[in-house]
């Protein structure tokens, strides 16, 4: 029998797992999904995007739109009107300016506009021009008239890789420049694009802005720790730690915070929702988390620095790996326990120093002990 269509190439059954899926990430209950199902059925209840693209890889758009089974790409462009969007659009030149200024004004004070991409501010922002207006006139141009600005990805959420030192063109994220509009950063390199599709679904649900993190990111999706759920937190836990990529512990799963995994010190929920619908992400394929979603790592600590851990986080998801059903140590403790095991095997003199009102801090200095 075929299966019902609701919307387009979107099978009722995909439809409604994938709002289920979206009410879990927002923290809500069950019950809600219907909610949420009846809020994306609504035929008037699109809201008009503008998306703006800067200095950027076009990996969040790749992000969103290279999904393995098409039901996310598909729902977030049937949930919105995406009336401009330089990468997508088929129109181009003075046809595609036309669009912009089009939806501009028809959906003055009501559309949002999506930013991707870091905006050049150094020599009046010369380095990143569209149809001869800086990066900086378009952005501030398009605020003027929009409800609220989601910045996509860590380059518009905080300048990305653009501003690594010396950040040559002075790059900056939207809020840098925008301050007097609601602004939801949705960072990660590329982020997740449940994430994305998440924040619309609240803006269209509720009729408001989810609840922020003090970097503007919702904190249903960016209010949990990588570590707290990651598959490999057992192995650091009993302090079993790939030292090389391609060793035998890196091939049997075990804990990549001595290749400098920033998952103990990086806010997003990879390690829970993972991307593309085949459930892989950073750490599962065998790559450290380099903590896409932290202005004050990506591109600012390298790759295999390792973090300090300021404080123990009790692990939710996974069994340890050496517990008896039934038995063992609270998470607490094997957390902790793991931190020193992390400390004593694999930065040489890091070391757990001060353990005091719960809260556990370490010195790193980066000696290699092998
Ligand atoms: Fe930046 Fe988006 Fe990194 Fe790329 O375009 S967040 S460079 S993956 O994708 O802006
Ligand atoms: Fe997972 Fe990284 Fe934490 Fe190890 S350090 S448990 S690999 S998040
Ligand atoms: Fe980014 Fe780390 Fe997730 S690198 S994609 S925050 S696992």
């Amino acid at each position: 029998m075929k299966e019902e269509t609701t919307l387009r190439g979107v099978s009722r059954r995909d439809f409604m797992k994938a709002c289920v899926t979206v009410t879990a990430m927002m923290g809500l209950p069950f019950e809600m999904a219907a909610k949420v199902a009846e809020a994306a059925e609504r035929a008037d209840n699109r809201p008009a995007v503008i998306w703006l693209h800067f200095q950027e890889c076009t990996g969040c758009s790749e992000s969103l739109l290279r999904s393995s089974h098409p039901t996310i790409a598909t729902l977030i462009l049937d949930q919105i009107s995406l009336d401009y969007h330089e990468t997508l659009m088929i129109g181009s030149g003075a046809q595609a300016e036309k669009s912009l200024h089009d939806s501009m004004k028809a959906n003055r004070g009501k559309y949002i506009l999506v930013v991707e991409g870091a905006i050049p501010t150094r020599d009046f922002g010369i380095y990143c021009k569209i149809s001869g207006k800086t990066a900086m006139e378009s952005l501030k141009h398009a605020a003027e008239g929009a409800a609220a600005i989601i910045p996509i990805g860590s380059c518009a959420s905080y300048g990305g890789i653009q501003a690594a030192e010396p950040n040559p063109t002075g790059a900056v994220g939207v809020r840098d420049l925008i301050k007097d509009k609601p602004i939801i950063n949705i960072p990660g390199c590329p982020p997740s694009p449940y994430n994305f599709l998440s924040t619309v679904m609240y803006y269209l649900t509720f009729k408001k802005l989810p609840e922020l993190d003090s970097l503007g990111r919702p904190k249903f999706a960016y209010g949990r720790r990588i570590h707290e759920h990651c598959e490999r937190r057992p192995h650091f836990d009993a302090g079993r730690f790939a030292k090389e990529y391609g060793d035998k512990g890196h091939a049997e799963g075990y804990c990549l915070y001595q290749l400098g995994c920033k998952g103990p010190a990086t806010y997003a929920n990879c390690s829970v929702q993972r991307f593309n619908d085949v459930g892989v992400w950073p750490v599962a394929a065998g790559h450290p988390c380099i903590g896409c979603t932290e202005p004050e790592i990506l591109f600012r600590k390298p790759i295999a620095e390792k973090v300090q851990i300021h404080e123990p986080t009790p692990f939710d998801a996974y069994p340890p790996v050496d517990q008896e059903k039934g038995k063992g140590p609270e998470p607490l403790t094997t957390g902790i326990l793991g931190i020193a095991a992390g400390s004593a095997l694999g930065a040489g003199g890091m070391f757990a120093r001060n353990l005091k009102q719960g809260e556990l801090k370490e010195d790193a200095d980066h000696e290699k002990t092998e």
